[in-house]
């Protein structure tokens, strides 16, 4: 064994000393938002699969399958069939936007929509992505486009997925031609959705499509993605000319990258360096590649990928951040070498995912080393009931404005999500929405929760008009 681990378990324990904890009365009693910087983007954010409704594509086809046990790859039960028909309904979102008084609206254009066959280009689809960024723009929301989040056209996945490196000039293809639909009023681009996150589900868990479970393919996968970013930042800049907000600058490009804590579940070596490991892998293996160029993924035992992507420097503009937990870690001898799990009294999303508004602080102040803006392209929680998602909002905002309050160049918090909506291996049981779906009903009657007023309030104070 090399001495990385070692090395990286005393880095962990070194960043262990400044763990920050909130304390909630300050937290409610903040007036937040006040601390946000001027021009800051407060949104929401969703993707094209889990809203739309009526997609087909590797999802829509992996809904309908089930594991060699019998057990249905939806836990649920539950396909995203309709989801919450925003394909259709999207005027009324942007009413709810205009409610919550957004500024900002993270959205993902579906690529089985826009190029159903290779190289055929849906002009219908193309029409609706153009008028959405533009009444977006002219409702004054600035719009930010996920090029992919986790779906892929059947014709896609059918050749190798994101295994196969003719998807990846397929991808840049792609990218050349989203950027001419919707450049003249999208400035804002977020080439890939959480890459960590598709590679670990998709090929090592295998609880996602393709649903392997093959560590070398998943660093594989990973790589490529991470290259694929590459390639479409370069297609964006090329062909995306219109400053569409006027700021002087025509692209503003980045990635959505998934994030979490990983606690050691005690002092021991053994326990700080597996989650020294983890935290390299999960959390540092994009920055640093898009950071140096480089593509570096190591996980003992299975994989040592190295692989030259000089592209990748200079390739974003901000760094986005989804952060929504942490985990506590302990060594095991899964594929992932580590054990994670929430002790016992810790309080949890009704996925039981922990909440730990801190870490949000602490991943902001890690990474204000980039040099970057950044920007929380994802954060939230299940909150079935709604009651308990204000506190939740307002201690994550909190964490924003500690770490802008520190200097760190925070540029937006988009909230995941606007509406509840198909959350991918659990189905339609989560509820992520500051707007309630009504899925009993034929219209799917979207409703307030209370985290509607918390957010408004944010919006005010950042000085903003939520209509009434
Ligand atoms: C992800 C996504 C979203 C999820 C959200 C809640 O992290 O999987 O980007 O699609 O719905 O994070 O889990």
């Amino acid at each position: 064994m090399s001495v990385r681990p070692l090395l990286l378990g005393l880095a962990l324990l070194a960043g262990c000393s400044e763990r920050p904890s909130f304390d909630p009365a300050k937290v409610n009693a903040a007036p937040i938002g006040k601390g946000l910087p001027r021009g800051f983007l407060l949104g929401t954010s969703t993707a094209a699969h889990q809203i739309e409704g009526g997609n087909v594509n590797d999802w829509s086809d992996w809904e309908r399958g089930a594991f060699p046990d019998g057990a249905p790859h939806i836990k649920d039960r539950s396909v995203s069939g309709p989801a919450t028909d925003s394909w259709n309904r999207f005027d009324e979102d942007v009413t709810l936007m205009k409610r919550l008084g957004a500024n900002a609206y993270r959205f993902g254009v579906e690529w089985s929509r826009l190029e159903p066959t290779p190289g055929a280009w849906d002009a219908d689809a193309a029409e609706r992505y153009r008028q959405w960024a533009h009444t977006l723009r002219s409702q004054g929301i600035e719009p930010m486009v996920t090029l992919y989040h986790f779906t892929l056209p059947r014709w896609v996945a059918e050749s190798g997925g994101w295994e196969n490196p003719a998807n990846l000039d397929a991808f840049e293809r792609f990218s050349g031609k989203v950027a001419e639909l919707l450049g003249a009023d999208v400035d804002w681009w977020c080439t890939l959705n959480e890459p960590n996150v598709y590679a670990v589900f998709g090929y090592m868990d295998g609880v996602w499509p393709p649903g392997r479970k093959d560590t070398a393919a998943m660093a594989r996968v990973l790589a490529n993605l991470i290259e694929a970013h590459a390639r479409a930042a370069r297609q964006l800049r090329a062909h995306d000319t219109v400053d569409a907000d006027g700021d002087g600058r025509a692209t503003l490009i980045g990635l959505a990258h998934h994030v979490r804590v990983f606690q050691p579940a005690s002092g021991s070596t053994t326990d700080l360096a597996v989650a020294g490991l983890t935290d390299d892998f999960f959390n540092e293996s994009v920055p640093k590649a898009l950071r140096t160029g480089h593509v570096s993924l190591f996980v003992p035992g299975s994989v040592s990928l190295e692989r030259d992507v000089p592209d990748l420097k200079g390739s974003i503009d901000y760094l986005g951040l989804n952060y929504y937990t942490r985990d506590h870690v302990r060594q095991d001898t899964s594929p992932s070498f580590s054990h994670k799990y929430v002790p016992a009294g810790h309080d949890t999303n009704d996925l039981g995912w922990e909440l730990y508004p801190e870490g949000l602080y602490l991943f902001l102040k890690r990474y204000a080393a980039l040099g970057l803006p950044l920007v929380v392209t994802e954060n939230g929680m299940d909150d079935r009931t709604g009651e308990r998602r204000p506190y939740s909002l307002r201690s994550h905002l909190y964490a924003v404005e500690q770490a802008v309050a520190e200097g760190v160049p925070v540029r937006g918090y988009f909230h995941w999500s606007l509406i509840d909506n198909f959350e991918w291996a659990e189905g339609y049981g989560p509820r992520f929405g500051l707007f309630q779906v009504d899925r009993s009903s034929v219209e799917l009657t979207r409703r307030a929760t209370p985290a509607v007023e918390t957010f408004r309030e944010a919006a005010r104070n950042l000085g903003l008009t939520p209509t009434p």
